[in-house]
């Protein structure tokens, strides 16, 4: 019986990890129940494509390519964001998350301009048509020849059909098809302008969404026409389907795809209708699409102004042009994931699946990331709750639905075929034991802070909270738990790896800042002064949202009145030595990377050299702060707002801000002092530094978000707080401006020596918080 009750428990903790939170669920409406938002761009890893936010939905997408420049191997067919496509620009420039968007992509000398309007209608989310443009850049160009390939398909779990048809004497095959969310619809084509040289169509089976391009290219057939007098065609061959599928049944195609060559300039239109619509007055398109975007387009820029006043404030056309295309990439690449994440804990025998569940978020990056980042998706929250409320609470409602029992929420989600292939295997797994800021709670006190007014007038927001509520307190309590130091009001990320070899400094992943250097040996003693102070953070939320719910907070409150105590803090966190905020460990500075020496062998053998750099310690390391390393994490205590503004540590914090030696810069505040000695270091030959130097967006964001207060707080350090927050805030809108003119991208972070953009591109995930900077909100 002991052995029995043994092996249950050991059971029960296995399953703990994939089980979901046990309360009310936070989504209450999904799918049709939201039929405004049943239809979206939800695919923020394609260039272009439509899908409605189900399970299993049917995907609308485009490809294109220049017959010219096509590589036999398929190489020149753009499908997915890819990096390797170079592209000089793409991006949503206008977006309004619901009805609209308007999106321009340059490709070499060409532009392509990716529309969509939705029009209500039916019973099934109702009508949208998609209108796709090229024009050449300059004349040399023009009369090329350019390749449309527009597709619908639908996954093996989709229940219903969808087949090639032809609609009366249209030139373009089109879509027929019924599934069970959308009832019964078509897709037509429309060549609204242009020349067309050639249509083709595709209908066949193809292994699943994370291979379509793959299956178009196979596809493909080069034929030639004499009789045209052209040499070479490359088309689709029509049905490419086996005569015989499951129990002799006739196959059925899942991807059908239409195929325009045209000269360029052309447009062309793709119109879905739904088959539950029987009054609308005439299909989408045309003038009527036009009249309907301008209307759209006009509502958009109205509401930009009402929302962000940046014409108010002074700037000029191309920089408010600059906002909304920042803004417009976030929130339309606001995507809807379906799936299950590996996860595993120390009671799984190996990674398990967590239950399959959908996600509804912004993404860091549509070209590298596209998919859902926890503590990215707090700074996002900032700019989508600033446009529209609902759009983030229902953000919110997804991410804490992915909660399991324990108040856990996997870090990174990466859910479904299509983002599964873009990440190698190595880092699918997602531990339980590990964090990612909370900074959902940074979303929800700026909420309160903006927008308490409309928390209140709207019906349903405050059930939201309500729902929302045990789940805030099993969150603070797993990281209040599972995160704790040794030390009382001390705190230390899980997750490093003590026994590395090959680290100059092992990371902290779960920190992200994932390079930043802390504690050279990981250990117990460890106490890391940024997650104090979010944790910090949480408590003040969590104690505010419990007073507008009338509930009990108390705790709450007394733990945020403990760890606010700057002379706990002080005595945790200040190093005398530097006269800084620090991180505490066991720590040495004396760590370089070489390579192990040649071993001995013996006369005439030849032993395989390990050329992987390791880590050498050249002096024991001791408890000690870790305040060579000035930089992002020894100003948490004045980013979160926790250092008392009549401190003068406050004017030590100031004074250390502006130094160009430390983190100061033209461009906004690298993420690592000069003089730290991990400054722009490799961690391992392989990896370059990543914040050791460059200057990070949303940081940068919280910096000036913090001088705005310290300069709006009674302190005799507000003058200088004040004079500062000037400086940075046009520092960083002037470079990424300048930047995004140079280069045609918002990037992942920007170099401290040249202001250039860097690494990921385009980054509109938290660098867009320049819009929030711009207008001043935070
Ligand atoms: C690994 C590579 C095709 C790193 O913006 C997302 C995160 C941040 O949360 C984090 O703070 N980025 C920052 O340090 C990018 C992380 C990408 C990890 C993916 C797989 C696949 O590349």
């Amino acid at each position: 019986l002991v052995i029995a009750g043994v092996i249950g428990y050991m059971g029960y903790l296995e399953t703990r990890v994939n089980t979901p939170f046990d309360e009310q669920k936070m989504v209450i409406k999904s799918g049709l129940d939201v039929p405004d938002r049943y239809w979206g761009s939800y695919r923020p890893g394609l260039y272009f494509g439509m899908k409605t936010r189900d399970p299993y939905s049917l995907v609308t997408g485009l490809m294109w390519y220049f017959p010219h420049q096509l590589h036999p191997d398929g190489g020149g067919i753009r499908h997915w964001c890819e990096d390797g496509d170079n592209l000089d620009r793409y991006g949503w420039i206008e977006h309004d998350g619901r009805t609209f968007g308007v999106q321009e992509i340059e490709d070499g000398p060409f532009k392509i301009t990716t529309s969509f309007v939705k029009k209500p209608g039916g019973r099934r989310g109702g009508d949208w048509t998609a209108r796709i443009s090229v024009t050449s850049q300059g004349s040399q160009m023009r009369y090329e020849l350019v390749s449309f390939l527009l597709y619908s398909a639908i996954e093996e779990k989709t229940k219903g059909w969808i087949k090639p048809s032809r609609f009366g004497n249209q030139l373009l095959t089109g879509v027929t098809g019924e599934t069970d969310g959308l009832g019964a619809f078509t897709v037509k084509f429309y060549n609204h302008s242009g020349q067309v040289e050639d249509v083709s169509y595709l209908s066949t089976i193809t292994e699943g969404l994370h291979v379509l391009k793959e299956t178009v290219i196979t596809s493909l057939r080069v034929i030639t026409d004499p009789q045209k007098g052209i040499q070479k065609r490359i088309i689709l061959p029509g049905e490419l389907l086996p005569s015989s599928g499951a129990e002799g049944k006739r196959a059925e195609p899942n991807l059908v795809v239409t195929q325009v060559t045209a000269r360029v300039p052309f447009e062309l239109e793709m119109a879905f209708e739904s088959g539950s619509y029987f009054d609308r007055p005439g299909s989408l398109i045309g003038e009527a699409y036009s009249r309907e975007l301008s209307r759209l387009q006009d509502d958009f820029h109205h509401k930009f102004e009402e929302k962000f006043r940046l014409e108010a404030k002074g700037y000029k056309p191309d920089e408010i042009a600059f906002a909304k295309a920042a803004f417009s990439n976030l929130l339309g690449g606001v995507g809807y994931f379906y799936g299950a994440s590996r996860v595993e804990s120390s009671y799984t025998r190996g990674p398990v699946p967590y239950w399959k569940a959908p996600l509804y978020s912004a993404v860091p990056s549509r070209s590298f990331f596209p998919r859902g980042f926890l503590w990215d998706e707090g700074f996002h929250g900032l700019l989508i709750s600033s446009w529209d409320l609902d759009i983030e609470l229902d953000i919110i409602s997804h991410w804490f639905d992915l909660m399991n029992v324990e108040g856990w929420i996997p870090r990174e989600q990466i859910l479904g075929q299509e983002a599964l292939s873009k990440v190698p295997e190595q880092f699918v797994t997602q531990r339980n034991t590990n964090a990612n800021p909370p900074t959902f709670f940074l979303t929800l006190h700026f909420i309160l802070q903006n927008f308490a007014d409309k928390l209140t007038e709207k019906e349903g927001h405050l059930g939201t909270l309500e729902r929302l509520y045990p789940r805030l307190q099993a969150w603070f309590d797993w990281f209040n738990g599972t995160q704790i130091g040794d030390l009382s009001g001390s705190y230390r990320w899980r997750g490093r790896d003590a026994l590395t070899k090959r680290e100059l400094n092992p990371v902290t992943l779960t920190s992200g800042l994932d390079d930043y250097p802390r504690a050279s040996h990981p250990d117990m003693n460890e106490r890391h002064v940024d997650l104090r102070c979010w944790i910090t953070l949480a408590a003040s939320t969590i104690s505010e949202i419990a007073r507008i719910l009338n509930r009990n907070g108390q705790k709450y409150g007394n733990t945020y009145d403990y760890l606010a105590d700057n002379s706990l803090l002080n005595e945790l966190h200040w190093s005398p030595r530097t006269q800084s905020y620090a991180d505490f460990g066991l720590h040495t500075d004396a760590v370089v990377l070489k390579h192990p020496p040649p071993p001995k062998s013996p006369p005439g053998h030849q032993v395989p050299q390990n050329t992987d750099k390791i880590r050498v310690v050249l002096k024991d390391p001791e408890l000690r702060f870790v305040d060579s390393s000035f930089g992002y994490v020894s100003l948490f205590p004045f980013l979160l707002q926790i250092l008392d503004p009549a401190s003068p540590k406050l004017n030590k914090v100031l004074d250390d801000l502006i130094n160009p030696e430390l983190l100061w810069t033209n461009y906004g505040l690298r993420s690592l002092a000069k003089t730290a000695p991990l400054y722009m270091k490799r961690n391992t030959e392989h990896d370059p530094p990543y914040w050791r130097g460059p200057i990070w967006i949303n940081l940068n964001y919280m910096v000036v978000r913090a001088l705005d207060h310290y300069s709006k707080t009674d302190s005799p350090y507000r003058e200088k707080a004040k004079t500062i927050y000037q400086e940075l805030k046009q520092n960083l809108i002037k470079n990424i401006i300048k930047e995004y003119r140079r280069t045609g991208y918002i990037w992942e972070q920007y170099n401290d020596k040249t202001g250039q953009g860097q690494r990921s591109r385009p980054f509109t995930g938290w660098s867009s918080l320049v819009v929030l900077i711009m207008a001043e909100i935070y």
